[in-house]
């Protein structure tokens, strides 16, 4: 009996884990399935972190992508709402009006160390999860 009692809290405190703050577990990560497939797109090393190499070449990607008329910058209609009025004007730091692969490169370069918050090089899965401003321009 104690040790169904044990079991069941057990799994209680598993599925809190889940949806609580905590990556990284198992458990977790089933339950993020979406999100975790997508982390794992994007370490291309397989170390279970992303690199700022790793990050830069999914952005470089997903620009490449947005960049519909192929002219190799970015306006804010085709950012859509990827960036705020004001991410953009300070990202444009030549004033042009859009965004060249160089600056969209270095605000996913400011944001990928904003979220690196242990300060490793590398963002952790959960230090991924955090980042929803970096994540909007990468996928
Ligand atoms: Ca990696
Ligand atoms: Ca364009
Ligand atoms: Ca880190």
């Amino acid at each position: 009996m104690i040790s169904r009692r044990t079991a069941m809290t057990y799994v209680a405190m598993i599925g809190t884990a889940a949806i609580g703050t905590l990556l990284g577990t198992t458990v977790g990560v089933q339950a993020k399935a979406g999100r975790a497939a997508s982390f794992a797109a994007i370490d291309s090393d397989h170390d279970g972190t992303l690199s700022l190499d790793e990050v830069k070449k999914a952005a470089g990607d997903l620009f490449d992508e947005l960049d519909t008329d192929h002219d190799g910058t970015l306006t804010r209609s085709e950012l859509r709402r990827r960036l705020s009025a004001r991410a953009f004007a300070a990202a444009d730091t030549d004033k042009d009006g859009s965004l060249s692969k160089d600056e969209y490169l270095a605000v996913v370069e400011q944001l990928f160390k904003a979220a690196d918050v242990d300060h490793d090089g590398t963002l952790s899965p959960a230090e991924f999860r955090f980042a929803l401003a970096l994540r909007r321009l990468i996928h």
